[in-house]
């Protein structure tokens, strides 16, 4: 027999909740976005380039702060500047690793960025944060497998720490949303 195909939109974890929206995360009222940045911080293409496009230029002004101060961003970390002219109080910058065939650490390096994310947002007391598919469009990680780690780290993250209250993900085309509905239906299921 076929075994049915659950998918969910959203998953309640203690006080929190995760869900899953398809979207623009420029659009988003939260309090943190995060942005899937590169090394240098200095902007590029994809969901980098659309939060420097709408948040203007002090975004960019904070990201030559940060590069000032602490050098390049290594990958699999993350750090928060304002959100400019988003609705948002903070962009959480994080780099994602390039997808060079998954046996060069990119499992561990893509659940650091969701665990550094969430240690950043929790630092400046962020109760609702969105996530974009980290790494999943221009560095070509495959989105089922990203899928599963994302929401399996994030969910790992608000059982230990029981926060920020809001954590969605926010999914810019159908077969990307379709992955994590996937994933999200498989962790419900597991327990
Ligand atoms: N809202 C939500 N998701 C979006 C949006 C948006 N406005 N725009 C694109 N996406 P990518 P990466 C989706 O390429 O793979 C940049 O140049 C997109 O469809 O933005 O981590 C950086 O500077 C995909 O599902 O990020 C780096 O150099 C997901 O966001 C590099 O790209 C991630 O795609 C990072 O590549």
């Amino acid at each position: 027999m076929a075994e049915a195909t659950s998918t969910l939109d959203a998953l309640e974890i203690g006080s929190s909740r995760l869900e899953l929206v398809r979207g623009d995360i420029t659009a988003q009222s939260v309090d943190a976005i995060v942005n899937a940045a590169n090394s240098s911080l200095m902007g590029g293409g994809g969901v980098d380039g659309a939060i420097h496009r709408k948040g203007g230029p002090a975004i960019l002004e904070a990201c030559r702060a940060v590069r000032a101060r602490q050098g390049r961003l290594a990958t699999g970390d993350a750090v928060a500047t304002t959100a400019g002219e988003l609705d948002a109080r903070w962009v959480i910058h994080t780099v994602g690793p390039v997808y060079n065939g998954g046996d060069a650490r990119e499992p561990e390096l893509l659940a650091s960025c969701y665990r550094r994310s969430l240690e950043v947002a929790r630092e400046l007391g962020a109760t609702s944060v969105a996530f974009p598919s980290v790494s999943t469009g221009i560095y070509g990680y495959p989105v089922e497998p990203a899928a599963a780690v994302a929401l399996s780290t994030v969910r790992e993250q608000a059982v230990l720490e029981g926060s920020p209250a809001l954590l969605r993900f926010v999914l810019f085309d159908q077969h990307t949303y379709d992955a994590y509905a996937a994933a999200l239906g498989r962790l419900g299921s597991a327990g």
